[in-house]
């Protein structure tokens, strides 16, 4: 089974420690083709320049723009390969609520994860999308993290 991990990057890294327990988890399952969300390696202000060492570039030159287009549609590809996406949605990204929305678009399978201790809210245009069991959102807290991806592969494993 193909597994598309979803997590917040340029969103911000707060949550990164979960992301890793998730991404741990999920290669009991099946390949996770997004491992590299869960590094420590990958900071938030990080742009394709430093990921790829690269000087400074002048006006006009746009390698961070084709760096960009590069991952988003390598992204994208994985996305459409994915058997499953599970998405830490927690620390909300733009990129994130963006996978998400290709993957409804595209059919798929998809589990949010979501803890309301952080304090925050989650977006209504995600919470309000788990109207059918392809798409669902699950609150939990940090120690069930394992357990509760454990009872959703449990539930799709027939499917
Ligand atoms: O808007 P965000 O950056 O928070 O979006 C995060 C989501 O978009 C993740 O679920 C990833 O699947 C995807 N994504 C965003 N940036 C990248 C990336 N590098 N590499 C792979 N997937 C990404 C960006 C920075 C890098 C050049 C250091």
């Amino acid at each position: 089974m193909n597994i598309y991990f979803c997590g917040s990057i340029r969103g911000g890294r707060q949550d990164v420690n979960i992301y890793q327990r998730i991404v741990k988890k999920l290669q009991q399952y099946g390949k996770v083709l997004t491992e590299h969300v869960s590094y420590d390696s990958l900071s938030a202000k990080d742009d394709c320049r430093s990921a790829l060492n690269m000087h400074a570039l002048g006006p006009g030159e746009d390698a961070v723009l084709d760096g960009d287009k590069a991952i988003h549609d390598r992204d994208v590809e994985w996305l459409m390969m994915s058997d499953v996406i599970v998405a830490e949605v927690t620390q909300p990204s733009l990129g994130v609520g963006y996978e998400l929305g290709r993957a409804v678009a595209a059919n798929k399978r998809v589990f949010c994860l979501f803890r309301p201790s952080s304090g925050k809210v989650l977006s209504a245009m995600i919470r309000g999308a788990s109207t059918n069991s392809l798409f669902q959102v699950q609150d939990y807290t940090e120690d069930e993290v394992e357990s509760i991806l454990e009872k959703y592969f449990d539930s799709i494993k027939n499917l």
